[in-house]
């Protein structure tokens, strides 16, 4: 059955997570059916890009399918991780990406709304970071994209509590672009995609592009990039990383020792 449901009208292509029963949760399944619905959608005529929940949804996505994180020993975010090579997919593709966020969003899935170019909201969207609640040593690609996008501190409170940020924190952190009205949500963004499929995508394309590579223009001697590898080795090898994943599965609260 399919997890996400994918519609194109007037340049303006939509993917909709629909796996409600685990919470839209980013699945290899549901990864590879929304890898699979862009490359068709780009055959098209699509312009822009908008992707969203069903209306009414209380969750956006519950992130990472926590069940398809490895056991310890293995690096949980790797370059061919489902969840990054979308993520990339996002960031790379020729047009803009508008994320349209009614309800919570969690891990994975707020560096997948990052990973758009413009974010809608209403006042039901949160945004929780929550590798330290799992143990996971979150990747490097994903680090900087958070700091690009809210600045170090933001980013640092964002990761460290594992918190919620609300609709109106997000915007003051500069995750959301706008927030809305509940029942404006759908108007407001077609109407943005709208204006966006009238504009040169000659233009905007090679813009996003640019934009994208000086965001990522940070070299790292190879010396370093190993050394940071080798620290979110420690992590992933951990006592800690296996009780976060066990205690998620048998749904309690983790005890972490910091081993
Ligand atoms: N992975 C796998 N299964 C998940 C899931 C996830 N991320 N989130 C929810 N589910 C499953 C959950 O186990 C349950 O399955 C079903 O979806 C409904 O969830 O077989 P079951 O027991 O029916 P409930 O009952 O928890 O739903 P609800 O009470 O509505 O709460 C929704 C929500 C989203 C608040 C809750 O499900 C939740 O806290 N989910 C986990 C959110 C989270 O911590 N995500 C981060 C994943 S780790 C990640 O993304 C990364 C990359 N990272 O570094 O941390
Ligand atoms: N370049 C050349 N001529 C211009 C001009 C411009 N950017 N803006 C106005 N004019 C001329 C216009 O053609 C007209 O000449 C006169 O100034 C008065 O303009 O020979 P004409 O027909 O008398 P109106 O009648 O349009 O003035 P008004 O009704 O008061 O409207 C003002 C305004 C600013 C709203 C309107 O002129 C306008 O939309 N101008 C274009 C604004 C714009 O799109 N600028 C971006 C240029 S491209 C750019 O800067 C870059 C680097 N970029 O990458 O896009």
């Amino acid at each position: 059955m399919a997890v996400i449901s994918t519609q194109l009208q007037d340049n303006i292509g939509t993917i909709t997570f629909n796996d409600p029963d685990h919470r839209n949760a980013l699945s290899g399944v549901l990864i590879d059916e929304m890898l699979q619905s862009i490359g068709a959608l780009q055959k098209g005529k699509m312009r822009v890009l908008v992707i969203r929940a069903p209306k009414g949804s209380k969750v956006w996505s519950a992130g990472h399918d926590v069940h398809e994180l490895p056991m310890p020993g293995r690096d949980p975010l790797a370059y061919n991780d489902p969840l990054v090579t979308v993520l990339r997919s996002i960031q790379s593709l020729p047009i803009p990406v508008i994320a349209m966020i009614e309800g919570s969003v969690w891990g994975g899935a707020c560096d997948l709304a990052l990973s758009c170019d413009i974010l809608i909201g209403c006042h039901s969207s949160t945004f929780c970071m929550t590798p330290a609640k799992i143990g996971v040593p979150y990747n490097v690609s994903g680090i900087l994209h958070f700091m690009n996008i809210m600045g170090v501190n933001f980013a640092k409170e964002m990761f460290f509590t594992a918190e919620p940020l609300s609709a109106e924190e997000a915007v003051r952190a500069g995750l959301l672009n706008h927030l809305v009205e509940s029942e404006q949500l759908e108007d407001f963004t077609y109407a943005m995609a709208g204006k966006i499929t009238k504009n040169s995508p000659l233009s905007i394309g090679v813009i996003k592009e640019q934009i994208r590579l000086l965001a990522s223009a940070h070299p790292l001697s190879p010396l370093t990039f190993e050394r940071v590898q080798g620290l979110r080795r420690t992590v992933y090898d951990s006592k800690d990383y296996a009780e976060g994943i066990k205690a998620f599965l048998e749904k309690r609260t983790p005890v972490f020792s910091g081993e």
